[in-house]
Parts: C-alpha cells; sequence; structure tokens
C-alpha cells in the first residue's frame, strides 16, 4: 500500500467545488432508469448515455471521480477511447463498483446484507489494470420505526465494509464505504439520526479494527433526513444541522471527504441540503457529494433516447454540476436553478 497515493486520490476527489458522479447503476437498476423514459436497456444504449455523461464539456470543474458499473469501465466512445482513460485525460478520477449487491441476511427479521467479498482480491486488481483509481462497496441499510435494523445487521454490514476497504488499500485504491440508511418509510428524523449514529459508529469501529487508513478512505453515507412517507418532512437547514450533528460525534476527522447520497432526494433537495451543511462554516472533512439520481434525472428527462437531445442532457447535467459545486462552499441559491 502507498499511503501517500491513497491520501492523493481521495483529496483530488473532494477539492474544492469537487464531487463524484454516481454512474454505476447495476443492469437492473438503469433498466428501470431507461424504462421510466421509454428507452430499451440494450448494451448500445447504456453506452451511449454514458459517453453523453463522460463526454459533457466542463465537467471536470465539478467533478472530481465518476463511479463506473463493470460493463461500463470496459466500455469505449464512439471512436474507441476507453472511458476509464477518457476520464483520466480529463483529469477526473475513475472508479468502480465492486459489491454484487443485496441479498436477505440469515437468520435476520428480514434484513439484507451485501455480498462480493469472495474474490474480491483478484478483481480489485484487475480493475486497477483497467485504469481504476478508487472503488465504491454499498451496505443497503433498511430502517424501521423500532427494530430494523438491529445490532447483527448493522454489524455484519460493517464487518463487510472494514474487509472491502482494507482489500482495496491493500492493492492501491481508495475504498469509497458507502453505508446507506434507506430513505423508504414513515421513521421521523430523530430515528433516522439514531440509526445512522449507531451504523457509522460501528463501521468506524471495523475500519480501525481491520487496519484501514481513514486519510486513505472516503465516505458516502446518507444524509440524516425523515423517512419518505413520513408526516413530518424537514427543511434543510434541520437536515443541515442534524446530519452534521451526528457526523462530527462518529466521524473522525482524518477522514479527507463525505461524499453524500441523495437517496431519492430530489435534484434540487440534494442541492439546497449540501448547501446548507456548508453554509453552517468550515468541517474537519470535505462536505460533498457522490450523487446518482440528483445529478442524472433531468439528463435522464432531457435524453430521452434521442440523439437531436444529446446536447441538452449534457446542458442538464453541467447545470448540476455547476450548482452542486457553489453548494460545496455554501454559496448555491434556488434562484441560480433557472441560469444556465
Ligand atoms: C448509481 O447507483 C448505484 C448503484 O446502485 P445499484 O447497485 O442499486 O444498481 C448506487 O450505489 C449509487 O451510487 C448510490 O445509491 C447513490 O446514488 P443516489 O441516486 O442515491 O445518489
Amino acid at each position: 500500500m502507498n499511503l501517500d497515493e491513497l491520501k492523493r486520490v481521495a483529496q483530488a476527489i473532494v477539492a474544492k467545488q469537487k464531487g463524484v458522479l454516481a454512474a454505476d447503476e447495476s443492469s437492473p437498476t438503469i433498466k428501470k432508469r431507461f424504462d421510466s423514459i421509454k428507452v430499451e436497456s440494450t448494451e448500445e444504449n447504456r453506452r451511449r448515455y454514458r459517453e453523453i455523461l463522460f463526454t459533457t464539456p466542463g465537467i471536470e470543474r465539478n467533478i472530481g471521480g465518476v463511479i463506473l458499473y463493470d460493463e461500463t469501465i470496459r466500455q469505449h466512445t464512439r471512436e474507441g477511447v476507453p472511458f476509464a482513460k477518457l476520464l483520466s485525460d480529463r483529469g477526473i478520477a475513475p472508479g468502480i463498483k465492486v459489491d454484487k449487491g443485496a441479498k436477505a441476511l440469515a437468520m435476520s427479521d428480514g434484513e439484507r446484507i451485501t455480498e462480493g467479498l469472495d474474490g474480491l482480491r483478484e478483481r480489485l486488481l484487475e480493475y486497477r489494470q483497467l485504469g481504476a483509481k478508487f472503488a465504491k462497496w454499498r451496505a443497503v441499510i433498511d430502517i424501521d420505526e423500532h427494530k430494523i435494523p438491529s445490532p447483527y445487521g448493522i454489524r455484519a454490514h460493517a464487518h463487510a465494509l472494514a474487509r472491502y476497504a482494507a482489500l482495496c488499500q491493500e492493492v492501491g485504491l481508495v475504498p469509497i464505504v458507502e453505508p446507506e440508511v434507506l430513505m423508504d418509510g414513515v421513521h421521523t428524523i430523530a430515528r433516522c439520526e439514531t440509526v445512522t449514529g449507531r451504523v457509522l459508529e460501528s463501521v468506524f469501529s471495523e475500519l480501525d479494527a481491520h487496519r484501514v487508513v481513514f486519510d486513505g478512505m472516503l465516505l458516502k453515507p446518507n444524509m440524516v433526513i425523515p423517512g419518505k412517507k413520513c408526516e413530518h418532512q424537514a427543511f434543510a437547514q434541520e437536515i443541515a444541522e442534524a446530519t452534521m450533528r451526528c457526523f462530527y460525534r462518529y466521524v473522525p476527522a482524518a477522514v479527507p471527504g463525505i461524499v453524500f447520497l441523495s437517496g431519492g432526494q430530489s435534484d434540487v433537495e440534494a442541492t439546497e441540503n449540501l448547501n446548507a451543511m456548508n453554509a453552517m462554516g468550515n468541517h474537519p472533512w470535505q462536505v460533498s457529494f457522490s450523487y446518482g439520481r440528483a445529478l442524472q434525472a433531468p439528463v435522464l428527462a432531457a435524453w430521452q433516447g434521442k440523439e437531436a437531445n444529446a446536447e441538452i442532457a449534457q446542458h442538464a447535467l453541467q447545470l448540476r454540476c455547476r450548482l452542486n459545486g457553489l453548494a460545496r462552499d455554501g454559496k448555491y441559491e434556488k434562484s441560480m436553478e433557472h441560469s444556465n
């Protein structure tokens, strides 16, 4: 492990005004996204869509890393340039999703666990050859009002995340550690804060036990937010305060950056919430984004699978990147939404 290199890559991904574009939808997930705009999920359509994203002019100002899926890291532009090379040449670190999705957790009351540890060292080495600089593993953590997640479910996820992160650092890839407490359900923001705190406490304890160096990793968590069906929804300021209170308690200052997922928030909400956290002042870590849906929803809506729409789709991505870049400094205002 070359710690200086890991630190350099991690810090570059979350450099000032930068964050991550999560374009690592697995085949079933991208199919759902394409279904919503009535586009068939063929390999060529997926390649073309990702090419539109990755060739968007100017995004390198606000995007420090892009997370790819196994199929995508093996794909090329129309001219034959591998996507990983295209991104690296633009100063954007290519990354790779390496988990194999969520399955039922044995002996639990309906909780899930992420699979993908078997053979991971060899897969990571291959991804490095293909140009990856970082990796990502997502722990999908269900939440209800009382019993879920259980201490057993949390520990199982924390252990898997730590084994993954240690393997990444061993082969020289920066691990993005993604414990995602889902937004689905009726739970309150207070319940989300309690559960998120327990999850983070367990994750950092396991990372430490597995000798993961905090300076050479990034954390990709959920924000502290009420369930989508909770009758009391929260404003950005409340979300920002609850999130920062929770993270100050449980996330070591040595971690270079926290790159939040959007988790089903709208694109505007995700930008407002990121802005509110950064408007609170400087934090020990870079407070940034690793959005999938919150960056891509307007792009898909503009594209509609039509070549003639490629340029307006890229404009939609440019706008979201620019506004989230401003939110990294707490300088975003909602009136800017109509200023492309
Ligand atoms: C982009 O989607 C990623 C892969 O998801 P699946 O394994 O379900 O296909 C996902 O891990 C994503 O990186 C995070 O959920 C963040 O994306 P959002 O849309 O929540 O910002």
